[in-house]
């Protein structure tokens, strides 16, 4: 049989963009294929490999992928972010938990390997929010939230019951400077780096003290591939592994800018929505079991994010691409 390929879903969005270029350099161009909904994909994508349209709502266009492209690994990204889903929680529901039960399904008969993000989403206000553990409380108070505990314990079921190789990251906010997030709390994080560059200036949604883990996008790419990669036999976890790289409030990320850009500065105009679900996240994650079931070990701290961002966008900014 000829080899089996990659299927990523959600690879027009922020990580599927960049975690698909990085996998067709791994893997080979022709072994990952690519899948959106609606939005068009950015001619790097569609030219340098396989593209579809897929709705992960919809079970047969999963399984017609599946079948059509020989598919051995899924890179299940297609989700709805915090906001959005708090906006639109039926949409969230659709997204998030009929589209993961979906592909586990399509995975079961197919015998697919799952990789599927859960995030800093699925904690709430009760639990421990400093240091948190690998297993703790989970009873987030937003629809994301709930999507991601739920979808970690159908990760969970289908490795049980069926004995799906699935695997998860509680991925926190991802910054990157390729594709932007789609709608999410943490979103300020990327929005501050672009508005420095372009005006020097930024208003900030979340409030001074709002800490939460953060994570630079290759390291966010690197740890899905790794997990992807690592022994099944050394894996505690098959619903989802606590990764963080760093944790910051919105001064801390603005003064860390002002060593790049001095006059820069930050004013506040706090989103109650946002700030609320925020509030409901951790400080800061331990992701203890990550680094010794499979070697997590992120590149990127705030200063080398920073300069590294501040280095790519004003470039593009240079060259009137932002
Ligand atoms: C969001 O803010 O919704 C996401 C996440 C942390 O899961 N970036």
């Amino acid at each position: 049989m000829s080899q089996k390929r990659i299927l990523v879903t959600g690879a027009v969005g922020q990580i599927g963009s960049e975690l698909t270029m990085e996998l067709r350099r791994r893997y080979g161009n022709d072994n990952v294929v690519a899948t959106g909904r609606k939005t068009a994909p950015s001619d790097e994508l569609k030219d340098s490999g396989p593209f579809k349209f897929i709705d992960v709502s919809d079970i047969e266009s999963v399984a017609e992928t599946v079948k059509e492209y020989n598919i051995g690994t899924i890179h299940h990204l297609a989700a709805i972010l915090s906001a959005v889903g708090e906006a639109n929680p039926v949409l969230a529901w659709r997204v998030n938990i009929t589209g993961l039960f979906n592909v586990l399904e399509v995975a079961r008969e197919h015998g697919c390997a799952v990789m599927t993000p859960s995030s800093i989403g699925a904690f709430g206000p009760t639990t421990p929010l400093d240091n948190t553990p690998q297993v703790t409380i989970q009873r987030p108070t937003s629809m994301y939230g709930v999507t991601k505990v739920a979808g970690e314990l159908l990760c969970d079921y289908y490795h049980s019951r069926f004995g799906v190789d699935t695997r998860g990251l509680r991925y926190p906010g991802i910054i990157s400077n390729v594709t932007l997030p789609g709608g999410g709390t943490t979103d300020y994080a990327v929005e501050i780096y672009y508005e420095a560059i372009k005006n020097g200036t930024y208003t900030c949604p979340l409030g001074a003290g709002t800490f939460l883990d953060m994570m630079y996008m290759p390291d966010a790419v690197d740890a899905a591939i790794d997990l992807m990669e690592a022994d099944p036999d050394k894996l505690t976890a098959r619903n989802a592994y606590n990764v963080s790289a760093m944790a910051f409030d919105p001064e801390k990320l603005a003064a860390e800018i002002r060593k790049h850009i001095p006059g820069f500065t930050m004013d506040y105009d706090v989103d109650e929505m946002k700030q609320g679900i925020a509030n409901s996240w951790p400080n800061s994650m331990d992701d203890s079991s990550a680094r010794e079931d499979w070697g997590w070990n992120p590149k990127f701290g705030l200063p080398e994010m920073t300069e590294d961002m501040l280095k790519v966008l004003g470039a593009k900014h240079e060259k009137g691409e932002l």
